[in-house]
């Protein structure tokens, strides 16, 4: 065929999507959407209207600012009792590449983060099956006490399930998994990251993720997390055997929660609840008197709360679940200005760039993203583009990649307070 020779072109579908115009008109009055809303944005073809939206509201809540931070994750050991399909990350101990750190060079990794102005550890590691309880909590003291300043994001919530089981306390259920982060906290931990949640959705929890917890587990420890006054986000793979129906159910059980946890600071600042609880953080600048982001410290919060949604797109490479195709591009986009959406309720959503590559995390702070993460490093548990894991990106990237995004950076410390420094030391804007 010529290379000249024409493409058909693809008809413009019909008219436009009257469930978009009704979403529209709740979005721009500060309403609550539906969960048959979050499938209709899945579904039209109008895909760019489901973009602006998202865009208005993150606009918002955050103007042109953009966060990105100075981090550096830290997987200190690789070994897991568990076999997820979905992993490439776990080994068992005698396989090629199973690795654990040492505390010792885990607070060497802390203090070469310190030196490079980091403010955030973010530390997770697979299930290890003979690492005692004490172990983890003198690896956060020794931690703490070689970085003082230092934030410590650490353990997914199977993560902190699994400790509550070897810590050998006597209680269960939701009170042991309260006091075995009061430990955590007391030894330095200062909040919990989001990984681990998956989708939730027993089918397929039980096709992708069995043996690890369940959803509503996963929501339990991040209560208990909210209760003890730490801050957490949350997570969503998505992506491999779920269908759309099961992400928007994930974001509406997320969304409940959060109605939950914030109901006490929401009164306080005079914001109203609507039906069924609902506290929507996204309306217009008139439907609130005061300020409308929680933050550490502030007057009426008492309790800790989901900060941020982090969607994952699925990487098959190297799992077991490798025959799938990973979502494309728009549908990565897609679902990210969805969660924007549908999750009213939380600050911040994140386009982890690691996950995402770069380009497209500049692409999504125009559809609903208002952070990038941070310059990271060294990432083990998966990887979007290239070889190896060492994948880092200096502060000067981060923040050329949100100026040619139109937005303006803006350096956040883990709890999204401004960070103003002078090389690597720094403090919180007050
Ligand atoms: O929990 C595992 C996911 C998560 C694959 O809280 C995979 O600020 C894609 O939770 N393809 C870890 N994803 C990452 C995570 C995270 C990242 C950045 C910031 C924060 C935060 C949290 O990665 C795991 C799991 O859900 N994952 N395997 C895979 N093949």
């Amino acid at each position: 065929m010529p290379l000249t020779a024409e493409v058909p072109i693809r008809p413009l579908p019909p008219g436009r999507d009257t469930r978009m115009d009704a979403i529209e008109r709740t979005v721009r009055a500060g309403g609550r959407l539906s969960e048959a809303d979050g499938l209709a944005l899945y579904e039209t073809p109008d895909v760019h209207r489901v973009l602006a939206l998202a865009d208005l509201v993150r606009r918002r809540l955050h103007g042109r600012a953009a966060y990105f931070n100075i981090n550096r994750h830290i997987n200190y050991s690789n070994i897991c009792a568990l076999s997820c399909k979905f992993c490439a990350f776990h080994r068992k101990k005698d396989q090629d590449g199973a690795y654990e750190m040492d505390t010792a060079r885990i607070v060497q990794e802390v203090q070469g983060a310190a030196a490079a102005g980091a403010t955030e550890i973010h530390m997770v590691g697979g299930l290890h099956p003979w690492l005692p309880f004490q172990w983890y909590c003198d690896t956060l003291r020794a931690m703490k006490a070689a970085v003082p300043a230092m934030h410590i994001k650490a353990f997914t919530a199977v993560e902190i399930v699994h400790l509550q089981r070897i810590s050998k306390r006597g209680a269960e259920g939701f009170e042991g998994i309260k006091a075995v982060l009061r430990d955590l906290r007391e030894a330095g931990l200062g909040s919990l990251p989001g990984g681990g949640a998956e989708v939730f959705d027993d089918r397929v929890h039980d096709e992708a993720f069995k043996g690890k917890i369940r959803g509503e587990q996963w929501l339990d420890v991040h209560r208990a997390a909210h209760e003890l006054g730490l801050n957490s986000n949350a997570t969503m793979l998505y992506g491999h055997v779920e269908r759309r129906p099961e992400r928007i159910r994930h974001m509406r059980l997320l969304r409940e929660q959060q109605d939950r946890t914030l109901a006490d600071w929401a009164r306080a600042q005079g914001i109203a609840a609507g039906p069924d609880g609902a506290i929507v953080l996204t309306g217009p600048e008139t439907s609130y008197p005061k300020r409308r982001l929680p933050m550490p410290g502030q007057e009426g919060l008492s309790t800790g709360y989901f900060q941020t949604i982090i969607p994952l797109p699925f990487y098959p490479n190297e799992s077991e679940l490798e025959r799938l195709p990973a979502p494309t591009g728009l549908e990565n986009l897609r679902t990210l200005a969805i969660a924007r959406l549908m999750l009213d309720n939380f600050p911040h959503v994140k386009a982890f760039w690691i996950m995402q590559t770069l380009p497209m995390a500049e692409l999504m702070l125009g559809a609903g993203a208002d952070d990038i993460d941070g310059t990271v490093v060294w990432y083990d548990i998966t990887k979007a583009v290239g070889e190896g894991n060492h994948q880092e990106t200096s502060v000067k990237d981060l923040a050329k990649a949100i100026r040619d995004a139109g937005f303006e950076p803006v350096e956040r410390d883990t709890l999204y307070r401004r960070v103003v420094r002078d090389g690597a030391a720094w403090d919180v804007a007050e």
